[in-house]
């Protein structure tokens, strides 16, 4: 990734890990003592050997710092995931001058230069150098008592409708992610009507729907999974529970046979998964995902849950397992005697989506720069191609027909401005399946999500966290029918930003998430908390501006998740 465009990542990251601070509390504290310049072995210009390398009040406030901008990428034990290992047997070796230097202006290969930036002070930055050279305190764990504590049945489903109470079109309802206000706003699809405002969990994530439609499913950054009734007459939440400290996926059965029976959560931290009641939220099992790295074999104490789908093919949730580069089918028939297939895949597995034919799962391994492809049929490892481009983020990706490589699914990419497309038809383009058959350039670096729609002759792409405000403040729109083998494909750009008339702050455009019908399709501009945000909707057909949502609730909208493509894996 380009270092200018990590400013704004490592903010948005930085919230979450405020949130992680502020949970984790005095259990964070460093229990051994704060050891002596001398006992690590490190001068520093101005301290005498026997100094502590600083106070615990010091080691307090940098333990609150390293949560709110260095753990997203370098993991709360620092063992190194998106950003290099910090372990004091590194960090005393190389030194204070040499830690200080890299916060102070950072690298190309993605620190961000906290110093020269602005975002630490001095005073900071030799905080952040010393508290480097000290053993990072233990995170506490969160298990079956702790969850059931946290778990509450708002609305008991003896007490909940029989039958939709409203007259809401569910299926083409949006739940969207207000971010810095920890709620979801429902917006009505056909009216642009906002239905309900619903708290959430800190810094919420993601939402996704049960199979029925009926249960929307949102986790927020804190590990709270809120399930919200979209048939009561004004949907609310019904049942909450803290599944852990830190967290970003949530996920229901899909399996025929097991529609909304169960409900799985990952955990960032403590590294694992939850599997809870689909009617309740009820945890019923708790798996840890630390092991052993897949390819060196050495125990990885902090893999974390990153992406989780569910197996439209067999009753198991994939769960993507960052650090240790797995991949787990987990099949979820029998609790009690719990089988898992453990796929090895590659390091560090971030989000995906299925294929057209729903077979498929397509994922990132964000830092090596691949994608790994699961047969979900099968269950087992396809393909692992490089996408030849820096840092693939796909979201969900995006399947389409390309005029001369038949089915296709494309991702962006984060570190340059480059869209991938790897075949998925095995039957018909056996020679290009699970291949890069194309890459072209769209916006710029800095891309978050690529979307289409099978009702759509249209790729759109956005360009999210570019330094450049116009780019960031725009989208990419490829003509599906117009790609060919020959040369880039043209596309047209929306300016969704200055359409919102939104003047105030730089609003970034993210996520775009067709209606139901795939005539429309949303984008959010996601502008500071204090900010005038919106969601511009644009007609697919024409790419002209169709209507511009803004109203004072909607605070930091991002993702948007349309209930029934959500729900049957449309995208
Ligand atoms: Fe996300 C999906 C992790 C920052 C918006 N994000 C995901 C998924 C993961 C993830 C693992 C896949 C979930 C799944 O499919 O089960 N996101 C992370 C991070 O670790 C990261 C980089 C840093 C952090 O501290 O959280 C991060 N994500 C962000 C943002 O800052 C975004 C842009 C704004 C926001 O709302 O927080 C953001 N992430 C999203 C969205 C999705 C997502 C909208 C779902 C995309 C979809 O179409 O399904």
């Amino acid at each position: 990734m380009k270092t200018s465009n990590l400013g704004t990542r490592t903010r948005l990251l930085s919230s979450a890990a405020a949130a992680l601070a502020l949970i984790a509390g005095p259990a964070f504290a460093q229990s051994a003592p704060i050891p002596t310049l001398a006992q690590i072995g490190v001068e520093i210009d101005g301290r005498a050997a026997d100094d502590a390398v600083m106070t615990a009040d010091e080691f307090a406030h940098g333990t609150q710092i390293y949560f709110e901008r260095c753990a997203g990428c370098h993991g709360v034990l620092r063992k190194g995931a998106t950003g290099k290992p910090l372990t004091t047997d590194l960090t005393r070796e190389n030194g204070y001058d040499y830690l200080s230097t890299f916060i102070t202006y950072g690298t190309a290969a993605g620190m961000p230069n906290w110093g020269t930036s602005g975002e630490l002070s001095e005073a900071d930055i030799d905080l952040m150098s010393r508290y480097l050279l000290v053993d990072p305190p233990t995170p506490p764990e969160w298990g079956m008592p702790d969850m059931r504590a946290s778990w509450k049945v708002l609305v008991a489903p003896a007490d909940r409708p029989t039958q939709k109470m409203n007259n809401i079109d569910i299926d083409n309802l949006f739940s969207v992610t207000l971010r810095d206000a920890g709620q979801v706003a429902l917006i009505d699809g056909g009216t642009y009507e906002i239905k309900a405002v619903i708290d959430t969990g800190y810094a919420v994530h993601i939402s996704r729907v049960s199979a029925s439609g009926r249960y929307l499913f949102v986790i927020g950054r804190d590990a709270k999974v809120v399930m919200i009734d979209l048939w009561m007459e004004t949907p609310a939440a019904v049942a909450e529970i803290k599944v852990g400290i830190e967290a970003r996926s949530v996920e229901t059965s899909k399996f025929e046979g097991y529609e909304d029976k169960l409900v799985i959560a990952g955990d960032y931290w403590p590294p694992q998964y939850v599997i809870m009641d689909g009617d309740t939220l009820e945890p019923l099992k708790i798996v840890s995902t630390r092991g052993n790295v897949y390819d060196e074999q050495v125990f990885h104490p902090e893999p974390r849950v990153a992406a989780i789908v569910a197996s439209h093919f067999r009753p198991e949730f994939i769960v993507n397992v960052k650090e240790t580069g797995k991949i787990l089918l987990v099949d979820y028939t029998d609790l009690k005697n719990l089988k898992t297939i453990e796929i090895e895949a590659e390091r560090f597995l971030h989000d995906g989506g299925f294929d057209s034919t729903l077979r498929y799962f397509i994922t990132a391994a964000n830092a090596r720069g691949k994608l790994v492809v699961i047969d979900t049929q099968e269950g087992k490892l396809v393909q692992i191609t490089d996408t030849g481009g820096a840092t693939p983020h796909p979201g969900r990706g995006a399947n389409f027909v390309h005029p001369d490589y038949g089915p296709v699914w494309a991702t962006t990419h984060l570190g340059d401005e480059s869209v991938a497309l790897i075949g998925t038809d095995p039957i018909n383009h056996p020679d290009l399946a699970w291949t890069i058959v194309d890459s072209f350039q769209a916006l710029g670096g800095g891309s978050l999500f690529i979307k289409t729609h099978p009702n759509s002759n249209h790729l759109y792409s956005d360009a999210t966290l570019n330094p450049d405000a116009e780019t960031s403040g725009s989208v990419a729109v490829f003509d599906i029918s117009a790609m060919g083998a020959e040369g880039d494909p043209a596309f047209v750009t929306l300016p969704i930003a200055a359409w919102a008339g939104v003047t105030d702050g730089q609003p970034r455009v993210v996520h775009p998430e067709f209606n139901k019908e795939g005539t429309e399709v949303w984008f959010s501009v996601w502008n500071g908390k204090d900010k005038t945000s919106a969601i511009v909707v644009v007609d697919d057909k024409t790419l002209t501006l169709k209507t511009v949502i803004k109203d004072p609730r909607l605070i930091t909208p991002t993702g948007k998740f349309n209930v029934y493509n959500t729900r049957n894996d449309i995208y």
